[in-house]
C-alpha cells in the first residue's frame, strides 16, 4: 500500500505529512472496504497523473484555436484530443468539455437555451432526479419555472403517457431526462418524441450511466437527443468533471432562436463560456481525454456489461434474502432498497453498513413516508466493485453480509465479523495497482 501511494505521490510524504497520511488513510479505507455508492468509481493510475500534471499550471479562457492567453498550443492539443474522443465514444455531432462538472453543465444548458423563468421540466428530486433538474431548493428551481413527474407509485417505473401529458399541458421549452436514483432503462427516445410533439428541446442527463452507454449496456441517447449532459467520473470512471454534448444544428431555431446567427452548438459553448465559467481546468481535461481513450478500449464495452450482470446478481440475492428493491430489480448499475419491511431508516442502515467496511448511501424513495435527512432507503450499485475485478459469485457473498447487516444492524459483533469478512475479501481484489478496467 505505501509503496504504491509512493510512486503515485512521489514528493508529497517527504513536503506535507499530514495531508500525505489523510491520502494513505482514505486510500486503505478505499482498498479495504466496498465502495458502492453507485456514482463513485475509481480512476486509473493514467488519469490520475494527468490530473496531477503541470497542466493545471495554465489559464486557458477561450477555446481550442480561439484562446484570451498566450502559450496554449499543447492546451490546445489536450482539449480537443478530449472532444474528438468524446465525440467518437457517444457519436455526438459537437462536444465541450469544459464544464466544471455536473450541475454547472446542466445549468449551462438552461443558459443557452431557456430565459429565466421560462418553463422547463424534470424528475423530482424525491423521485431520483437531480438538485439541478428544478429542485425548489436549487438554483435552477429558482431561475426557471420547473414543472417535475415521477414514477409511478405501484410499479416504480417511469409513466411515459403521464410525462407526455404533463409536457402537453405545461409545454416545456426543455425537457430533462436522466436519473441520479433510477435503477430501470431510460426510453430516451420517448422523451425526444414528446419533446418533438411541443416543439421543446430534449436534454439527457446522462451522469449516472454514461460509462454503460459508452459501452453499449444501456440504450443511447444519440443520435435523436438534442444535448446530452454527464458528469465523467460516475461509470465513465475518469476524473470529476461534466461535459455537454450536442447536436451542431437548433432543430427548433426558428421557433425559440428566431434571428439569432448561433447554432445548437454554438450557443452551448457561449453559456459555458464566457456565460457561466472562467478558465477551464486544463489537468482535469487532459484526464478526461485519458478516460475516454480507455473507454474506448474493446476492454470497457466488456466491464460496462459486467457492471450491469453484477447488479442484476445483487438484486436478485438480495431480494431472495427478503430485501424490497423499489421497482423489483435494475436494469443498470444502481439498486435502491425500501427498508420500510425491515424496522430500519435510511441513516441507521448507512451507519451499520459502513461500520462493516460496506459504503453506500442513504437515499429517498419514491412516496417516501420519511425526510431526506432520514429517508427510508438506501442506494447502492456495482461500478466500483466491477472495477475491482468482482463477479457475479462475489455479489451473492455481498448480498448475504449486507443482509446480514440489516438484520442485525443494533448487534455490534454482527458487524465486527462482517467487517473482518469485507477486509478478507475486499484483499483479494487490490485496488491498485490490480484495477481492471
Ligand atoms: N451526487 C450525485 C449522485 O450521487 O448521484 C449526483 O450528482
Amino acid at each position: 500500500m505505501a509503496d504504491v501511494l509512493k510512486g503515485l505521490m512521489n514528493n508529497l510524504e517527504d513536503t506535507d505529512k499530514e495531508v500525505y497520511s489523510t491520502i494513505k488513510n482514505e486510500l486503505e479505507r478505499q482498498e479495504h472496504g466496498l465502495e458502492m455508492i453507485p456514482s463513485e468509481s475509481f480512476i486509473s493510475r493514467a488519469v490520475m497523473q494527468a490530473l496531477g500534471s503541470p497542466m493545471n499550471n495554465k489559464y486557458s479562457e477561450g477555446y481550442p484555436g480561439k484562446r484570451y492567453y498566450g502559450g496554449n498550443q499543447y492546451i490546445d492539443v489536450a482539449e480537443n484530443l478530449a472532444i474528438e474522443r468524446a465525440k467518437k465514444l457517444f457519436s455526438a455531432e459537437h462536444v465541450n468539455v469544459q464544464p466544471y462538472s455536473g450541475s454547472p453543465a446542466n445549468v449551462a444548458v438552461y443558459f443557452a437555451l431557456a430565459d429565466f423563468g421560462d418553463t422547463l421540466m424534470g424528475m423530482r428530486l424525491d423521485m431520483g432526479g437531480h438538485l439541478t433538474h428544478g429542485s425548489p431548493v436549487n438554483f435552477t428551481g429558482k431561475a426557471y419555472h420547473f414543472v417535475s413527474y415521477g414514477v409511478d407509485k405501484k410499479t416504480g417505473l417511469l409513466d411515459m403517457d403521464e410525462i407526455r401529458a404533463i409536457a402537453k399541458k405545461e409545454k416545456p421549452k426543455i425537457i430533462v431526462s436522466g436519473a441520479t436514483a433510477y435503477p430501470r432503462t431510460i426510453d430516451f427516445k420517448h422523451f425526444h418524441e414528446i419533446c418533438e410533439e411541443i416543439d421543446a428541446y430534449s436534454m439527457a442527463d446522462v451522469s449516472h450511466i454514461a460509462g454503460l452507454i459508452a459501452g453499449s449496456a444501456h440504450p443511447s441517447p444519440f443520435p435523436f437527443t438534442d444535448v446530452v449532459t454527464t458528469t465523467t467520473h460516475k461509470t465513465l470512471c475518469g476524473p470529476r468533471g461534466a461535459m455537454i454534448m450536442s447536436r451542431q444544428e437548433d432543430r427548433l431555431k426558428e421557433i425559440h432562436h428566431k434571428g439569432s446567427k448561433w447554432n445548437l452548438a454554438q450557443l452551448i459553448d457561449r453559456a459555458v463560456f464566457p456565460g457561466l465559467q472562467g478558465g477551464p481546468h486544463n489537468h482535469t481535461n487532459s484526464a478526461k481525454a485519458v478516460a475516454f481513450g480507455q473507454a474506448l478500449r474493446p476492454e470497457f464495452s466488456v466491464f460496462a456489461r459486467q457492471i450491469v450482470k453484477n447488479a442484476k446478481a445483487l438484486a436478485e440475492e438480495l431480494i431472495s434474502l427478503d430485501v424490497r428493491l423499489v421497482s423489483g430489480g435494475t436494469d443498470n448499475h444502481l439498486i435502491l432498497v425500501d427498508l420500510q419491511n425491515k424496522g430500519i431508516k435510511g441513516k441507521e442502515a448507512e451507519s451499520a453498513l459502513d461500520k462493516a467496511r460496506i459504503t453506500v448511501n442513504k437515499n429517498m424513495i419514491p412516496y417516501d413516508p420519511s425526510t431526506p435527512f432520514d429517508p427510508s432507503g438506501i442506494r447502492f450499485g456495482t461500478p466500483a466493485l466491477t472495477q475491482r475485478g468482482m463477479k457475479e459469485s462475489e455479489m451473492k457473498q455481498i448480498a448475504a453480509l449486507m443482509a446480514k447487516v440489516l438484520d442485525n444492524h443494533d448487534k455490534p459483533d454482527v458487524l465486527k465479523d462482517v467487517s473482518e469478512q469485507v477486509y478478507e475479501l475486499s484483499s483479494q481484489f487490490p485496488l491498485y495497482p490490480g484495477l481492471k478496467l
